[in-house]
């Protein structure tokens, strides 16, 4: 994770372990220190946060640490999702957690073998620690972000959208204290002369009147920079006219699909061409008022069918120069999503290695309305002509700000242009040679292809020597295997069906 894109749970986790009386070292692993000699060694308990694609990098280091006798606790995106494969190789899985649940877990820990205890509230917390109390860990994550720092904030929990990929579909709305919002923005102007928060909600402006009020009555409109995202539905003129007041400089909504999810994108009642256009036209106003847009798009989702979808996210890439279009591969996380559970009842998710599961290095789910070659060919296209010279060109004339420009340039000529286009270009050339490629992607075969072993111990460096026995295999059915007897053997139309009642 880079530095300046830190989470703020690892921060909270770290202010509450310190109010019950523990020294707490914290340390935001980017991908390039050592982990062996930065990680302190006379620890009791080891808590690791990760997303899913670190998963096997958070095995490893916990088999490192279990080795020395230190108790490992998982929690974050990974723990939500996988809470059953983390339990092999971690002392201690939570899922949502409070102070609470931390002090139960710290009350007695132990080495729990060979399976780890899961423990989740039933709900989000309802207050974290605010930017004075995280002071003390924000401020060393930062200094190994030299050129672009964003401090971390929350200004509510959960969504009240209910887009059924997404690990916040089920998690009910909740506002954090404004006062506190407001105290934290006051003291961030007491240490950085210009400071930028990022908005880590995941779906900022839902109370927008309330938030915006009570940034405003806290600091003066423009003396702090804001990212956020948000879905373009609570982005009305008025509502951009006070963001671009108070400086909001970057807006990240999610656009996902032409066919589904009209809701979140304000297009309700328009699908295909006539969304293009309308979502488009909008998405042109909030570059008047936001600097820096980029609109997030998911690919291969069961409302797709042949190349339209893909021509139509063309068109809108012309018709919207401005924004940087961000693609993600349709992935089911676990037991992220309700949705998941359908997709594993009917056989479609796959066991790709963790590793790989980043929206970008792998599609876990088959696509239903195309063989993988179609849709890779499909997505290479795509990804060209968003990042052709042609378009990068648009994109930098039509944005104004030289931070914006110059942005957009260095993602189309780094990883997530050219070098997704190079990576999916190589998968295609595997798939259409590569048997075991095919029969992998196809459900055929269980056996891994060694490209992806490969990958993994190359980007796991030293610390594959760590990775415990079988962890790059997962269980891609546990959440289904999870539920009550009666949903697993139904068949799945009538599952689909039954589901009601
Ligand atoms: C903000 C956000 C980001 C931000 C900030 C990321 C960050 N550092 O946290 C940015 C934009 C950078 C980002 C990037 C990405 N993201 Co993101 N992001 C989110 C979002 C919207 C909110 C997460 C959040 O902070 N919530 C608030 C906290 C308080 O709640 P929480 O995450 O549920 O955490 C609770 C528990 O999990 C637990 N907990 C959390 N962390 C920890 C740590 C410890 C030690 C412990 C004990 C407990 C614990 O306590 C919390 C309170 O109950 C979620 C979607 C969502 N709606 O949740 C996606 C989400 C987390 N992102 C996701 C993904 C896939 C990505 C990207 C890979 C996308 C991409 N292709 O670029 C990248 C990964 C970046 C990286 N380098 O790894 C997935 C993760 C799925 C997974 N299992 O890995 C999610 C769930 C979205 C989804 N698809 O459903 N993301
Ligand atoms: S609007 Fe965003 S956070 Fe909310 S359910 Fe949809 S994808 Fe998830």
């Amino acid at each position: 994770m880079h530095a300046n894109l830190a989470s703020i749970m690892p921060q909270a986790i770290a202010v509450w372990c310190e109010e019950m009386g523990h020294d707490v070292r914290l340390e935001c692993y980017t991908g390039f220190e050592d982990l062996e000699s930065i990680l302190p060694r006379d620890i009791d308990v080891l808590f690791v946060g990760a997303f899913t694609q670190a998963a096997q990098l958070s095995y490893a280091i916990s088999a490192m640490f279990r080795a020395r006798g230190v108790v490992t606790v998982l929690g974050g995106p990974h723990a939500r999702c996988y809470p059953q494969d983390s339990q092999k190789y971690f002392d201690y899985v939570l899922g949502f957690t409070d102070k609470e649940i931390l002090t139960e877990v710290l009350a007695d820990p132990a080495p729990q073998r060979p399976f780890g205890i899961y423990r989740t509230a039933n709900k989000q917390p309802p207050t974290l620690p605010g930017v004075r109390e995280r002071w003390k860990f924000i401020e060393p994550t930062l200094r190994k972000a030299p050129t672009f720092k964003i401090v971390p904030m929350l200004g509510s929990l959960g969504c009240p959208y209910t887009c059924s990929f997404c690990i916040d579909s089920t998690v009910a709305y909740q506002p954090l204290e404004l006062q506190q919002i407001q105290e934290d923005l006051r003291f961030l102007l007491t240490k950085m002369r210009r400071p930028r928060v990022g908005w880590h909600d995941p779906n900022f402006g839902v109370r927008f009147t309330e938030q915006v009020n009570a940034i405003e009555e806290a600091v003066r409109p423009g003396s702090i920079d804001f990212l956020a995202e948000s879905s373009l539905s609570l982005l009305s003129e008025p509502h951009l006219k006070r963001m671009k007041q108070n400086g909001f400089k970057a807006i990240l909504p999610g656009i996902e699909s032409w066919y589904d999810m009209g809701n979140k994108a304000g297009a309700r009642s328009v699908r295909g061409l006539d969304k293009v256009k309308q979502v488009s036209a909008h998405v042109n106003l909030v570059m008047k008022y936001i600097p820096y847009v980029q609109t997030n798009f998911v690919l291969g989702l069961d409302s797709d069918v042949g190349e339209e979808p893909f021509e139509l996210t063309k068109m809108f890439v012309d018709l919207t120069p401005g924004a940087f279009p961000g693609y993600s591969l349709l992935t089911a996380f676990g037991q992220a999503a309700p949705l998941n559970l359908e997709l594993q009842r009917t056989g479609r998710v796959n066991g790709f290695p963790f590793h790989f599961l980043n929206n970008n290095h792998a599609m876990n789910v088959r696509p239903k309305n195309y063989s993988w070659r179609e849709f890779y060919e499909h997505v290479i296209d795509l990804t060209k002509y968003t990042f052709s010279w042609k378009a990068v060109a648009r994109r930098f004339h039509a944005n104004r700000e030289m931070i914006p420009r110059w942005m957009n340039v260095v993602r189309a000529i780094s990883t997530e242009g050219s070098g997704r286009i190079q990576y999916h270009t190589k998968i295609l050339g595997h798939l259409e040679r590569d048997r075991s490629f095919q029969e992998y992607f196809e459900g055929r075969s269980d056996a891994l292809p060694q490209f992806y072993v490969d990958r993994i111990k190359r980007d796991l460096g030293p610390l594959w020597r760590y990775l415990p026995e079988g962890a790059l295999y997962h269980d891609s059915h546990a959440y289904l295997r999870s539920q009550p007897r009666l949903a697993v053997s139904l068949s799945p139309s009538r599952a689909a069906a039954g589901a009601d009642s």
